[in-house]
């Protein structure tokens, strides 16, 4: 018997803007320049917001803090993208992706200042909680698509994850899942290089991440995560083909994790900072900035006026956050279910009777 090929795949990469803020006219969308212009106020915004929680976690004022500084192109394109009936199921390095879509950016504050209420998000925000347990929220991705599908809901689940992630199980099994059922899900690898101190080449053997889509019948691509433009094609083809039930989607975005881990971390342990160097050249911010001044639609009292902007309105959750009352110890009780069960009413009893001495 001869042996013969049964299968052969290919993996595409999607770039359209480079580093000098120069776009490939033949891939780039058409793109109304306000929108393009929003593009860029919400990256700016966004930078902003993650820059001051890392100062209150300094001070004192946060418990921890994953940074995105770097990702911010793959987070707004995809934000930008999905309508508010699509869901989106974070992992727990989209605070962008999730303020984009709703959740007031004090709300995420209290989330990593320890707070329960940080979790509860506004009624009609179509998010689902931070997923800290590293890969479980792909599972969820594929299960909120399949729902979406069998309600012939126009919608798309939208599911976050990094790098690392991938090598649990929980992401094959989601991805094979929504293969398999053609559920409404496009699934967003925030590829930034590093899971921890663990660097991509200790998480896997292949080549891309995009191409573990091939095993799965499911699409996959691979785009310039830095490039919002890339993004913003990509994920809206894949939101289109969702909605419009035609499957799932696999989108790695290549990126970089500027700053540390979280502010628990300290990434010049295990990283060079001539790699660091590499990466902060393909910043997406100022990438995008060269295009808009490059098209007449950018100057520096613009870009003045939008520090402002960002800088009192970063304040403004500040003060929200600090704002919030505090709650009473046994508020730790009341949030996991509707009717608490009877062995937590008795240590919630016991914690009260401890605090009130
Ligand atoms: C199941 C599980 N194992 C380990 C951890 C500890 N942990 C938190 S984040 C992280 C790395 C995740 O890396 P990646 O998926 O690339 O996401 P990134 O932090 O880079 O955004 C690890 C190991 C965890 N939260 N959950
Ligand atoms: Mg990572």
């Amino acid at each position: 018997m001869p042996r013969t090929t049964v299968y052969e795949a290919v993996t595409q990469r999607l770039e359209i803007l480079d580093l000098d803020g120069q776009v490939d006219a033949e891939l780039m969308p058409e793109l109304d320049p306000n929108r393009i212009i929003e593009f860029y106020r919400n990256m700016v915004l966004m930078r902003a917001f993650d820059n001051k929680a890392l100062k209150l976690q300094r001070q004192g004022r946060m418990g921890t803090w994953p940074p995105i500084q770097g990702q911010e192109a793959i987070q707004v394109a995809t934000a930008m993208a999905m309508e508010e009936s699509d869901w989106l199921i974070p992992a727990f390095r989209e605070q962008a992706v999730m303020v984009l879509r709703g959740i007031p950016g004090h709300v995420i504050y209290a989330y990593w200042a320890g707070d329960e209420r940080g979790s509860a998000f506004p009624d009609g925000v179509r998010c689902f909680p931070i997923a800290v347990p590293v890969g479980s929220q792909w599972q969820h991705g594929a299960g909120v698509g399949l729902s979406l599908k069998l309600r012939g809901e126009q919608a798309a689940a939208v599911v976050f994850g990094g790098d690392g992630s991938t090598s649990e199980g929980d992401f094959h099994e989601g991805v094979n899942a929504a293969g398999v059922f053609k559920t409404n899900t496009v699934f967003v690898i925030q590829n930034n290089q590093w899971a921890i101190s663990v660097p991509l080449s200790k998480q896997t053997a292949s080549e891309t991440l995009a191409q573990k889509a091939h095993a799965y019948g499911v699409p996959g691509i691979q785009v310039d995560g830095n490039d919002i433009f890339a993004v913003h094609v990509a994920v809206t083809e894949a939101l289109e083909r969702a909605r419009a039930g035609g499957g799932p989607t696999l989108i790695e975005a290549e990126t970089y994790r500027l700053g540390d881990h979280t502010t628990a971390d300290d990434a010049s342990r295990y990283r060079s900072e001539e790699e660091v160097e590499q990466w902060r050249v393909k910043d997406p911010i100022p990438r995008l900035r060269k295009y808009l001044e490059a098209n007449g639609l950018w100057d520096d009292e613009r870009e003045k006026s939008l520090e402002d902007e960002a800088r009192e309105w970063v304040d403004a959750q500040v003060e929200a956050l600090e704002a919030m009352p505090p709650q009473p110890p046994e508020a730790i009780f009341e949030y996991m279910y509707d009717e608490m069960p009877p062995h937590l009413e008795e240590q919630m009893a016991a914690l009260k009777a401890e605090v009130e001495g």
